[in-house]
């Protein structure tokens, strides 16, 4: 039995097994493996000097839509070039293996609907999606646009990424429909996040708080940690493989 297999607890499988309704929330770390930096992992390049959390933010597009425009598409491209990992396809596989199961990603890759779940609820939006800077709707980003950013065709407003920022509201029925998943499932596994967004960090808590099993799925510790019933210590491309192997072979 390879490594990632032989650290999943029998206890663990024998749930999952058995599980009516698994959540499963995940952050930027599932998408490592698919060559998309993660949220804090340092910025490359052109980028370096910039801190993300300063960038996502509306302050910043209103002090200069340019520049944080220009990051966003530096990003689309990344993620344009990136694939889903065998992480993402342990998801999809274990999605049509339980009755009832939510997939709640804070990435906005949307690398998980590519790898083929059904179920995705986007908390934090999607960056391959524009919407008009002022009345909101999903606008298709012209290809090619000379002006940077590009403005809206029906108001002429400044067009930005469809994502949520620090300091903006998440979508009500997204933060809706994943605290209630939350609360109604047997087993939530949390996967390649720091959990210190919030709201999203919250919702292991009330997994637990509605009795459910909490499992952690990261190479490193981080405040759930504490609270997991099980810690699969290591990278979700292989863990995640494995665990999906192992129970339904
Ligand atoms: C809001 C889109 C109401 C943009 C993102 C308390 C309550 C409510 C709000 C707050 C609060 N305290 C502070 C706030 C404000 C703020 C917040 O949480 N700040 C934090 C930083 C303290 N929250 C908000 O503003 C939210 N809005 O609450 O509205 C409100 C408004 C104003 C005031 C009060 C309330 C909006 C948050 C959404 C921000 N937008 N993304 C974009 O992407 O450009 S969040 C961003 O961070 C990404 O979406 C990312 O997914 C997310 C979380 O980061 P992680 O995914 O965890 O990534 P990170 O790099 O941190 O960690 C990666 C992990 O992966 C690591 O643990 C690593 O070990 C692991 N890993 C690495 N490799 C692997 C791996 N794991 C597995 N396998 C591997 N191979």
């Amino acid at each position: 039995m390879d490594a990632p297999a032989a650290n999943i607890p029998e206890s663990l499988i024998a749930t999952l097994r058995d599980a009516r309704s698994v959540a499963i929330l995940t952050g930027s770390g599932i998408s490592a493996e698919s060559g998309v930096p993660t949220f804090r992992n340092a910025q490359t390049g052109l980028w370096a000097s910039y801190d993300p959390g300063e960038l996502a933010t509306p302050e910043a597009f209103e002090r200069d839509p340019r520049l944080v425009w220009e990051w966003y598409a530096w990003r689309r491209e990344l993620v344009g070039k990136a694939a889903p990992n065998p992480g993402h396809e342990a998801l999809a596989e274990l999605e049509r293996r339980v009755p009832d199961f939510a997939l709640i990603t804070q990435n906005v890759d949307g690398l998980h609907r590519r790898a083929g779940s059904q179920r995705v609820i986007e908390l934090h939006g999607n960056i391959l999606r524009s919407r008009c800077s002022v009345e909101g709707i999903v606008i298709e980003a012209r290809e090619n646009d000379s002006e940077v950013p590009p403005s809206c065709p029906s108001c002429g407003a400044f067009l930005r990424p469809d994502v949520v920022w620090f300091g903006e509201m998440l979508p009500t029925s997204a933060l809706q429909e994943a605290f209630k998943a939350a609360r109604n499932c047997d087993l939530f596994f949390s996967v390649g996040t720091s959990g210190l967004v919030q709201p999203a960090a919250s919702l292991p808590f009330e997994a637990l708080r509605s009795g459910a099993v909490l499992v952690e799925v990261n190479p490193n510790d981080t405040p759930l940690t504490q609270h997991v019933e099980d810690t699969l210590r290591g990278r979700a491309g292989e863990i995640l493989p494995a665990l999906v192997k192992v129970a339904y072979g």
